[in-house]
């Protein structure tokens, strides 16, 4: 007598096939789309998700988390400056306090509860998706994200030619770290200026990057450190408190938006 209840290899695959396309379909239009999964993208999607909104995170890896598995220097300890560590004790992550106000918590652990938090409250993702462009309407209003799976992008240009597709979304946030993609394509366009990250200064870089975390252009927020690229702020290293609160302060601007047109 098998252990498992028998089913068929065809089976298997309809499942897969109907599931993925079902959250495909729903997910054609949502109210907020993140763009990177990483620390500041899944605190944002959190908060997002837990008001009740329906949120997408795209992200170009198999894997979520961008940064927050590695503290720094192939070292899987991340640090936080209070009042930070508030985030890890919400989502049920341990973390020592290596002196006053500076704390220490393990990289996977803490990054795995993330992502656990995000999926618990109904965000969802397209991982293996590469964000390619913006979607724009009147008035240049940010109001949508072009994608086309990672591998597609990764391909020799001559043996390639699939045109990506688009999603709708009322706001869209870039969570794209250092390279803020999002931001980066509006100002191809001419209709936004990036001034690059500055130097490492983390007494300096955290208040600043959670200070200027807001609208950068209509339907557009930029979070985490797109934040620093976009404004020109210092750069943080291995420290992840303003990732987290970056993250949930572009969820209040992103409410407040929305409120403004009777979504939240
Ligand atoms: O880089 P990342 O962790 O950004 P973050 O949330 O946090 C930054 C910190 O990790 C660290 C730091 C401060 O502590 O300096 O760097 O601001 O996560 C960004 C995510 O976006 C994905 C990328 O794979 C990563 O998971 N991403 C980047 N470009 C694209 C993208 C793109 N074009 N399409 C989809 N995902």
């Amino acid at each position: 007598m098998p252990l498992f209840h028998h089913v068929s290899e065809q089976e298997v695959t309809r499942a897969i096939v109907t599931s993925f396309l079902r959250q495909f379909e729903e997910y054609a239009s949502s109210d907020v789309i993140i763009v990177g999964g990483g620390p500041s993208g899944l605190a944002a999607g959190r908060d997002l998700a837990r008001s009740g909104l329906k949120v997408l995170i795209v992200e170009r890896n198999n894997y979520l988390g961008g940064g927050f598995w590695i503290g720094g220097y192939l070292m899987n300890k991340v640090t936080l400056r209070a009042p930070a560590q508030k985030v890890l004790e919400e989502i049920g992550v341990p973390y020592q306090e290596a002196n006053e106000g500076l704390y220490v918590a393990d990289g996977p652990h803490a990054c795995s509860k993330l992502i656990g938090a995000a999926c618990d409250v109904g965000v969802k993702f397209a991982n293996m998706t590469i964000f390619d462009d913006i979607v724009l309407r009147e008035g240049n209003r940010v109001a949508g994200v072009v994608i086309n799976w990672t591998p597609i992008s990764a391909l020799p240009r001559e043996i390639t030619c699939v045109d990506p597709i688009a999603l709708e979304c009322k706001v869209v946030i870039d969570a794209t770290g250092h390279d803020a993609c999002v931001a980066k394509k509006l100002e191809q366009r001419g209709l936004l200026k990036t001034v690059g990250f500055g130097a490492m200064w983390v007494e300096q870089s955290e208040d600043l990057v959670v200070e200027h975390t807001g609208e950068v252009h209509p339907g557009l927020i930029v979070s985490g450190m797109a934040v620093s690229t976009v404004y020109g702020l210092p750069r943080m290293g291995p420290t992840f408190g303003a990732m987290l609160l970056s993250g949930k302060r572009a969820a209040e601007v992103a409410l407040e938006m929305l409120a403004k047109v009777g979504i939240a």
